[in-house]
C-alpha cells in the first residue's frame, strides 16, 4: 500500500502540467519564429496577405501562450521544486557514468527554467513596454528561444518513458492527500487562461475590455496607441513642412507634393496595426494604393517596395513584398478614421497593408523605392 502524498507531488499531476505547458511553449515558439520570418524573411519564405487579420491571430496567440505559460511554469517549478535540490546534487565518484548522467541532466534543467525564465519575463516586460535591459530585446529574445526550445525537446525525449507511465497508470494508483490533483491542475489552468486574457485579450475584438493588464487599448490621438511620437523620432519639423515631397523611385522615378498625393485616386479601406508587442487595433485609413505609386513609377509586376521614413535608425525602412504591393488595400495612408493623419501617425503620409506586422508598418514615409 503506497501512502498518500500531496498532489503537487503525483507524477501524474507532473505529467498533466507539462503537457499544457508544453502546448503553450510548442504555439509560443511556432509563432514567434513565424513573427521573425516574416520580419527578416529569407528567399523561401512567403508570407500571405490575406486575411488581413492573420498576423493579429498569430502574434495574438504568441503573446496569449506565452503569458499563459509563466503560472504553468511556476506550478510546474512548485511541483519538480524538491527534485531540483534532491541530494546528492551530481553523484558520487563511485560511479562515475551514473554521476554523468546525472550532472548531464541536471546541467540541462538548469539550462531549461532559466532559458523559459528569460524569454516568459522579457516578453511580458515588452508587452508592458519597460525595457529595463540593455540588449536589443528581438535579438536577444529570438537567440534565447532556440535555447529554450532545444532543452525542452531534449527534456520532453529524456522523460518521455516516464511521461508515458505516467498516463498509463490509474489514478487510483497514485493516492492524493489533502488538495485533490484535479483541483491543483484546475487552478493552474484557470490561472493560465485568466492571464492569457487579462493581456492577449488585448489583440481579440470584444475581448478588449477584460485585457485589463494589457497596457494600451486605444490611448493615443485619433483613437489609435502611439508606439514612438513625431518627437520622440525627430521628424517633427520635417514631417510639418510645407515643401514636403514624397520620391517613388523605380525605373521612371516620380516626386510628389503632398496636394499631388491628394489629388490621386483615394481609396478607403480597414485594417488593423497588430503590433508585435501584442496589441492590435483596427482604423479606416484612406490614401492612395501602394500598387498605383508603384506602377507610376513603372515598376515591373512583383517587384517589392522599400519603405523610408524620415526617421533615420531601426523602424526608419521597411520592405514590402510582392503579395502585398499587388493587394489592393495596401495604402500609403494620408487620413485616419475620417481626418487627416495626426503627426504622431505619421504625417504626412505612412504605410498600412494588411496582415502585417506593426513594426513594419512605416510613419513619416519619404521615399519609397522600387527593388529587383
Ligand atoms: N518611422 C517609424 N514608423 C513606425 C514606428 C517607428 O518607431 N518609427 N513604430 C512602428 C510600430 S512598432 C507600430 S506598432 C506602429 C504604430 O503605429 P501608430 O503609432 O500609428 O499607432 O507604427 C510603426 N511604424
Ligand atoms: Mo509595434
Amino acid at each position: 500500500m503506497i501512502p498518500p502524498r500531496p498532489a503537487l507531488r503525483s507524477t501524474r499531476l507532473t505529467a498533466h502540467l507539462g503537457t499544457a505547458l508544453g502546448i503553450a511553449v510548442a504555439v509560443c515558439f511556432a509563432t514567434g519564429m513565424l513573427s521573425h520570418l516574416i520580419q527578416h524573411p529569407p528567399s523561401w519564405f512567403a508570407w500571405p496577405a490575406h486575411p488581413a487579420w492573420l498576423y493579429q491571430l498569430t502574434q495574438g496567440a504568441h503573446v496569449a501562450s506565452g503569458v499563459a505559460a509563466i503560472p504553468l511554469t511556476l506550478l510546474k517549478l512548485a511541483v519538480v521544486y524538491p527534485k531540483l535540490f534532491a541530494r546528492p546534487l551530481i553523484g558520487s565518484w563511485r560511479a562515475p557514468a551514473a554521476s554523468l548522467r546525472r550532472a548531464a541532466e541536471r546541467a540541462s534543467i538548469a539550462v531549461l527554467v532559466m532559458a523559459i525564465l528569460f524569454e516568459l519575463s522579457t516578453g511580458l516586460l515588452n508587452i508592458a513596454q519597460w525595457y529595463p535591459w540593455r540588449f536589443f530585446f528581438p535579438t536577444a529574445h529570438y537567440a534565447v528561444a532556440w535555447v529554450a526550445a532545444g532543452s525542452v525537446a531534449i527534456h520532453v525525449a529524456v522523460k518521455l518513458p516516464d511521461i508515458a507511465a505516467a498516463y498509463r497508470r490509474s489514478p487510483e494508483s497514485e493516492p492524493v492527500a489533502g488538495v485533490s490533483r484535479r483541483a491543483v491542475l484546475f487552478t493552474g489552468l484557470s490561472a493560465a487562461a485568466l492571464a492569457a486574457l487579462a493581456v492577449g485579450g488585448q489583440s481579440v475584438p470584444g475581448l478588449r475590455r477584460i485585457a485589463v493588464f494589457a497596457p494600451r487599448s486605444g490611448d493615443g490621438p485619433q483613437g489609435l496607441p502611439v508606439n514612438r511620437t513625431a518627437a520622440a523620432a525627430g521628424v517633427r519639423a520635417a514631417a510639418a513642412d510645407p515643401g514636403f515631397r514624397l520620391t517613388v523611385a523605380g525605373p521612371r522615378t516620380v516626386v510628389l507634393s503632398l496636394a499631388e498625393l491628394r489629388a490621386l485616386p483615394q481609396a478607403t479601406v480597414r485594417l488593423p496595426i497588430a503590433c508585435v508587442e501584442g496589441w492590435t487595433t483596427w482604423a479606416t485609413w484612406t490614401g492612395v494604393r501602394v500598387g498605383d505609386l508603384a506602377a507610376l513609377a513603372s515598376a515591373p509586376d512583383g517587384a517589392a517596395l522599400r519603405f523610408h521614413s524620415l526617421e533615420t535608425g531601426l523602424y526608419g525602412v521597411s520592405t514590402l513584398p510582392a503579395p502585398h504591393v499587388r493587394a489592393t488595400e495596401s495604402l500609403l495612408a494620408l487620413r485616419v478614421n475620417g481626418a487627416e493623419l495626426d503627426l504622431d501617425h505619421g504625417y504626412p503620409c505612412r504605410l498600412i497593408a494588411p496582415s502585417r506586422p506593426g513594426v513594419t508598418q512605416t510613419k513619416w514615409v519619404h521615399r519609397i523605392e522600387v527593388l529587383g
